[in-house]
């Protein structure tokens, strides 16, 4: 680990009773409730174990993506802001994330129509934000975050993947381990916005493993996907491998089931 960011807390909300009926494209079948609720518990531990404290949402019915926290907030060390999510039915979802961020920063910045942006659009890799334009996050939700981040000290730039259908956000094809190493996808690899990074791209037929998350020195990473978890431990990450199999079949990744905090 050269140059990671370390988490003290982190903010999750276990899957609500109608997680089901959440939105999805994976046509991987409907997820098991129990099994979801047992994954996200483990999840919780596995954070646990690498240092970070677990502020945990109560289960939101009125919400089924509600579980999928990463989409409602962006935060830096110094502030929060709560996003408008790009689809219109978790929009409710921020008013549990406003009352759990005033907890933690003095002020929540809040982001207005016409922009709409999801937390999962937006990378961070250290004091940088890569910020992704998708179905989900509009040119003005881009803006008005990068306005935001510069505010806050930090420099963002943008990556288009509306061209890409297999990508629901940025995050499903990118993620940032520590110092100038990504994890990227194909069709994101080769983005001008990611040159002076080393990239190690993923192998098309393990992209869902592009979205692992770097916490305190360890990589979580979703299991069954073994060429590019052997090449992220070869690289002297310690992989904690997760169980993710009912999160994937409603378009969710790791990095969805967490707010990580510094
Ligand atoms: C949705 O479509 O909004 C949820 N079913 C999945 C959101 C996944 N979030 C993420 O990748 N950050």
């Amino acid at each position: 680990m050269t140059d990671g960011i370390t988490f003290t807390r982190a903010i999750v909300c276990p899957p609500a009773d109608s997680y089901a009926s959440g939105l999805t494209t994976a046509l991987l079948g409907a997820p098991d409730l129990v099994v979801a609720r047992a994954q996200h518990a483990t999840y919780c531990t596995a954070l646990k174990r690498l240092g970070v404290e677990i502020i945990t949402l109560p289960p939101d019915r009125a919400h089924p993506d509600s579980t999928f926290v990463e989409d409602t907030a962006v935060v830096t060390a110094h502030g929060a802001m709560l996003t408008r999510p790009g689809a219109s039915s978790r929009r409710g979802e921020t008013a549990a994330m406003h009352d759990a961020l005033a907890a933690i920063y003095d002020a929540v910045d809040t982001m207005t129509a016409p922009g709409t942006l999801d937390g999962g659009d937006v990378c961070e890799a250290g004091s940088h934000f890569f910020v992704g334009l998708s179905a989900r996050t509009n040119e003005a939700g881009a803006a008005a975050l990068t306005a935001w981040l510069e505010g806050q000290g930090c420099t963002a730039s943008t990556i288009d993947i509306r061209g890409d259908a297999g990508l629901l956000h940025l995050k499903s094809g990118l993620a940032w381990l520590d110092g100038k190493q990504l994890v990227a996808v194909s069709e994101v690899a080769g983005d001008p916005a990611l040159v002076g990074f080393d990239v190690l791209v993923v192998p098309d037929d393990e992209a869902y493993a592009a979205n692992c998350v770097s916490v305190n020195g360890s990589v979580l990473m979703p299991t069954g996907f073994p060429g590019v978890t052997a090449r992220v431990a070869l690289l002297g990450y310690k992989v904690v491998p997760l169980e993710m199999s009912e999160f994937r079949k409603m378009d969710g990744g790791l990095s969805c089931l967490s707010i990580r905090v510094p």
